[in-house]
């Protein structure tokens, strides 16, 4: 695409998905640091997500994990969101921090656990009704640590019965989100470890079974942007959840280690259809900032979704294709060398200002005095954050 009015229009239709738990104290297994001024509940994980999305105008939606955003009615915090211009996204279920989920939770072995699970599983399909969103998606730490510990088929096959008695519940409308992740905390098989494996037991389930890729679920090395393109092409990309890694599930800002990775898959994305409201690819976060300030890191990763997705819709797709074409391997790459090292900021500073917001969403938010406010009303109580 090369028509700027398109790729403004394209840019100002972008919508980043972002995670309650990023808005709350989160930390390693080695310590959680606090922030001040962190929310408290659900609510207040929402009035910072307004935030958010005042600076960018790209950050309508709100993503839930249950029970760390459990709440009595859910209809009332989707109305919640909605007076502040948001709406509630994917219903992150959680069935990995129980006593009881110690060797598995949809794949234990014990008939009595994988009951629960499902149950668990089925109540989030309860709060997607009460809250209107589209999503649920899954993701297992399931897996076994040793050779022999388990029967690996017989754990897919106990996941495939508890995935069908899910996607039996869901509604029109409604989708199941699979996610799969290399390893951690399982470390010699995980049930759920890559995209064929999550691919496999999708389409088997139907339409309403998509795959998700976590930037940060990938052994080193391994080309995203592949398994982008070919689920795309398959129509069982359901959407994302973007972070960055160096080393394995690091939950660093998205378009913080690697842009140019970034930029492949946007492209992959951007030229397979994928931007389009209708393919309903979720470009959701699934981010902790540990160490750097929140709410300015969320506005960052969203800027930095935002830049790659520029870039990408930036590539002369004509130029593109004739050099494939004729076999010009040094053309072909050149063209999208030229797209990556376009300074798009000035671009999106302008889509910005015709949006009516600030082109430059980190300043206007230090400046909004939000974060002093915050920090002096919100003392005392329970600050939520992962785990909590
Ligand atoms: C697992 C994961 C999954 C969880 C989230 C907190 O590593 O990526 O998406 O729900 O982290
Ligand atoms: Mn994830
Ligand atoms: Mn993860």
């Amino acid at each position: 695409m090369s028509d700027l009015s398109a790729v403004k229009a394209a840019l100002k239709s972008q919508q980043i998905e972002t995670p309650s738990w990023a808005y709350g104290n989160s930390g390693t297994r080695f310590k959680v640091f606090t922030q001040a001024g962190v929310p408290r509940d659900p609510y207040e994980k929402l009035d910072d997500a307004a935030r958010v999305h005042a600076a960018t105008g790209a950050a309508p939606v709100v993503a839930l994990h249950i029970p760390w955003d459990r709440v009595d009615d859910y209809a009332a915090l989707a109305r919640y969101a909605e007076e502040r211009g948001l709406r509630l996204g994917a219903i992150n279920s959680n069935v990995f921090q129980d006593d009881d989920y110690k060797l598995g939770s949809v794949t234990n072995p014990d008939p009595r656990v994988r009951r629960k699970a499902v149950a668990h599983l089925l109540e989030c399909v309860d709060i997607m009704d009460a809250t209107g969103s589209r999503d649920l998606k899954l993701w297992f730490s399931d897996g076994t640590n040793y050779p022999g510990q388990d029967d690996v088929v017989a754990r897919q096959d106990r996941l495939a019965e508890a995935l069908a008695e899910v996607y039996g519940r869901l509604g029109e409308g409604q989708r199941m989100l699979l996610e799969y992740k290399l390893f951690e905390p399982a470390f010699y098989t995980t049930d759920v470890p890559d995209w064929g494996t999550a691919y496999a037991h999708c389409l088997r389930l139907g339409d309403k079974a998509q795959v998700v890729v976590d930037t940060g679920h990938h052994a080193p090395g391994t080309n995203i942007e592949f398994i982008v393109a070919f689920l795309l092409r398959e129509q069982k990309l359901g959407g994302f959840d973007f972070n960055s890694r160096f080393y394995a599930d690091d939950d660093l800002m998205v378009g913080a280690a690697d842009p140019f990775q970034l930029f492949r898959i946007m492209h992959e994305v951007a030229k397979n259809g994928g931007l389009a409201p209708e393919a309903g690819v979720a470009f959701m976060l699934d981010q902790c900032h540990n160490i750097e300030a929140k709410i300015p890191a969320i506005i960052r990763s969203v800027m930095n979704v935002q830049e790659a997705t520029a870039k990408a819709l930036l590539i002369d797709a004509q130029a593109l294709a004739s050099a494939q074409r004729s076999g010009d391997v040094l053309e072909a790459n050149a063209v999208l060398m030229d797209a990556f090292n376009t300074d798009v900021r000035p671009l999106l500073r302008e889509v910005r200002e015709e949006l009516g917001i600030d082109p430059d969403p980190v300043a206007a938010h230090r400046a909004s005095g939000w974060q002093e406010r915050i920090a002096a009303e919100r003392v005392g109580g329970t600050q939520a954050g992962w785990g909590a």
